[in-house]
């Protein structure tokens, strides 16, 4: 390895000598130690400013939300620009995203690799996030495998899906506290947000480092601590007051990290209750919180002006105050203008991301586009902007339809023959492949920024038929009959917020869409949008059985009992609803010990 280069960083006072290891042990040393012959000398000088903390950003995505945490908490930043800065840092945060293997080859070919390597064998305050756990480890197994920094022994594996176990592990998740660690301090008894489809699993030889565990499928490894090394595989930044004093007590070393205790302990995954807010401009050019009667947003008074139910930020502060376990903006006239364009909206996710400490997902007009200029912006340009404005993932509607018809367009039958025609005289198997052309948005997206990150969002309306025969979509026996007694109904998949029909139904949109690497659906339903009756079941259980990925379930809520209901009801992870709270009918806190109260797991 050729050392990093002398820092050209001009750091505060404290000079330090460090060096760079060309081997690794496996627990951290006191900076008094000296590495062994066969390390390259590197000089650099220690900050010393209390208040300031370094931020390992490698640019492979969205680290905003950490950053705004870190801000929230009265803290500065100071950015890594090279391996001398890791070695010269005095609390150093290492929020890992993207990829396994994209991280490691950056921080590899960056010399980071080696500085990380050493700024924790010196047992250097460090705080890595998600990845920056993960990264630790031998290697992992995503895209791979591939070789991890070597710190902590393991391997990093993908939650096994095969017996129908939702992945990614999205949501809150409780965690069990196993080592007296400083950082977890006020955190038992808590949920936590985590975000993830590979973890890292508890064995014999990492046994030390475990601080905390959490079970998804199985018991695997939820933070670590030795020395002053510790990691968490939930993003703090994301896990509201709870995740913020984890922060905290990181950042202020002598925290005292007391934190109420939870009114119930937290045991297991628990089911999200999300707000929506459905943003567009009204006649006056204003940005507003608006609410549809079955996507019908206008007063029906002579005005037929669009509902205005408040202003986007104020509503998601509010959301987040009041125990929001997520905040959707959806963009509903997205298909219309370019959201690049919609500076405004923009600025929302910018201000909300400053004060939501709950992951934000942000969707509307999410395609390939090209503006009145003749310039081609891409649908990953567009995501990109909205998750550097401070969403946490990012909902496609009317591009995700279009891409899973041409998907399953792509059909391709394959014949296969017997070869021993003694045993197998006349054996055929046929088989139907769709082909990936890894061009749509979705893809494309997902492919850089994680399944977790894209959410598919479902417009269907339902169109009932007397008999399964009479549609070639799946079809559900409904539980209240069609306006002439139809048994059953398919939900039509629409576009353009329910305007023009597409010839496919949510079912097959939604197989369709995991496979093209949707990490989650968030399933509404135009008959039942903004009319308080609950919940359409026959839809989200349709569907929610049909894929392995996480279901949202929308339009409809009335009442309390909605909520209970479709949890009792259907495997869907979380509920969403946006009436009942701009209109301040139900309270979220109402919904939550409503669902307590029914043995639902859900974050108080
Ligand atoms: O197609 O990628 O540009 O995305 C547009 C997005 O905007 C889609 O997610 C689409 O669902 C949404 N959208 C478009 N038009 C409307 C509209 O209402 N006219 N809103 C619209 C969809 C539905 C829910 C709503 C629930 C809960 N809103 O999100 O919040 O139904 O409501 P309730 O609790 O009051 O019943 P693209």
């Amino acid at each position: 390895m050729q050392p990093p280069p002398q820092s050209q960083g001009a750091m505060a006072t404290g000079a330090a000598t460090l060096t760079v290891p060309c081997s690794m042990g496996r627990r951290p040393k006191r900076s008094s130690q000296r590495r062994g012959s066969g390390s390259a000398s590197l000089s650099v000088r220690a900050s010393s400013d209390a208040n300031t903390v370094t931020l390992l950003d490698y640019g492979a995505g969205n680290v905003r939300s950490v950053r705004n945490a870190i801000r929230h908490l009265g803290f500065g930043i100071r950015d890594v620009r090279s391996p001398e800065d890791i070695l010269a840092a005095d609390r150093l945060v290492f929020p890992g995203v993207g990829a396994f293997g994209s991280a490691m080859d950056v921080l590899n070919s960056t010399g980071m690799a080696d500085a990380l390597r050493e700024y924790i064998q010196r047992d250097r305050p460090f705080l890595g996030i998600c990845l920056g756990l993960q990264l630790l480890f031998d290697s992992s197994e995503e895209n791979g495998p591939v070789s991890g920094l070597g710190v902590i022994p393991g391997v990093v594996r993908r939650f096994d899906s095969s017996k129908g176990l939702i992945v990614p592990h999205i949501g809150w998740n409780a965690l069990e506290i196993t080592k007296d660690a400083q950082l977890l301090q006020g955190a038992d008894g808590h949920h936590v947000y985590f975000v993830h489809s590979y973890h890292a699993l508890p064995s014999d030889a990492n046994r030390d480092w475990i601080s905390s565990i959490c079970n998804y499928g199985d018991s695997f490894i939820s933070s670590i601590s030795m020395g002053n090394i510790q990691a968490v595989q939930f993003h703090p930044e994301k896990s509201g007051d709870t995740g913020l004093s984890i922060l905290k007590n990181f950042l202020s070393a002598n925290s005292s990290g007391v934190k109420a205790p939870a009114r119930r302990k937290a045991s297991k995954l628990a089911k999200r209750v999300i707000a929506c807010l459905d943003v567009r401009s009204n006649d006056n050019g204003d940005l507003v919180v608006t609410k549809g009667d079955q996507y019908d947003v206008r007063d029906h008074t002579s005005s037929k002006e669009v509902r205005n139910l408040g202003k986007p930020v104020d509503l998601a502060s509010e959301y987040y105050i009041d125990g929001a376990d997520e905040v959707s903006f959806l963009n509903i006239t997205g298909f219309r203008d370019f959201p690049l364009g919609d500076l405004p909206m923009l600025e929302v996710l910018h201000c909300a991301s400053e004060k939501v400490f709950v992951p934000l997902t942000v969707g509307g007009g999410i395609r390939d586009f090209t503006d009145a200029n003749g310039r081609y912006y891409s649908s990953l340009e567009v995501a990109s902007e909205y998750f550097r404005s401070g969403a946490d993932k990012i909902s496609i509607g009317s591009d995700a339809v279009y891409a899973a018809e041409a998907f399953l367009q792509t059909g391709v039958c394959i014949l296969f023959f017997s070869l021993n025609v003694q045993l197998f005289p006349h054996y055929i198997v046929i088989s139907v492949y769709q082909v990936k052309t890894g061009k749509s948005s979705l893809e494309q997206i997902s492919r850089v920024y994680g399944n977790q990150a894209v959410v598919v969002s479902i417009d269907p309306r339902r169109v009932y038929v007397n008999s399964p025969e009479d549609v070639p979509f799946k079809t559900v026996k409904v539980s209240s009959k069609g306006p002439s007694g139809e048994e059953y109904a398919w939900y039509q998949c629409t576009v353009s917020g329910g305007r023009d029909s597409r010839p496919i139904g949510a079912y097959e949109l939604a197989k369709a869409v995991e496979e093209l690497g949707a990490g989650e659906i968030l399933l509404n339903c135009i008959d039942c949008d903004g009319q308080g009756c609950g919940f359409d079941i026959d839809l989200v259980k349709m569907v929610s059985d049909a894929v392995t990925i996480p279901v949202i379930a929308s339009s409809g809520a009335g009442a309390v009992e909605h909520f209970s209901e479709v949890f009792a009801k259907t495997n869907a992870s979380a509920a969403l609803a946006a009436g009942i709270f701009h209109r301040k009918e139900v309270p979220i806190l109402a919904v939550k010990e409503h669902l307590v109260d029914a043995g639902v797991e859900v974050r108080v």
